[in-house]
């Protein structure tokens, strides 16, 4: 992955992470998304939160963004 490509991934993170935590809930996701259904956010999160804390770290975050 290119390091432009990772700033912007940072940018969406922050604007994502609305406390400013490090870290993107299921709130904030919904909070950033408003038109995505609560089952896409539970499978998102499901799928993406590889330590399962039900929060997604920036690595989390990378990765689910960089998987196609
Ligand atoms: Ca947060
Ligand atoms: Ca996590």
């Amino acid at each position: 992955m290119s390091a432009e490509r990772l700033t912007e991934l940072r940018s969406e993170f922050s604007a994502i992470d609305t406390d400013g935590d490090g870290f993107i809930t299921e709130g904030e996701l919904a909070g950033r998304f408003p038109d995505l259904p609560a089952e896409a956010i539970g499978s998102l999160n499901r799928d993406a939160d590889s330590d399962g804390d039900g929060r997604f770290s920036f690595e989390e975050f990378v990765r689910l963004m960089s998987q196609d």
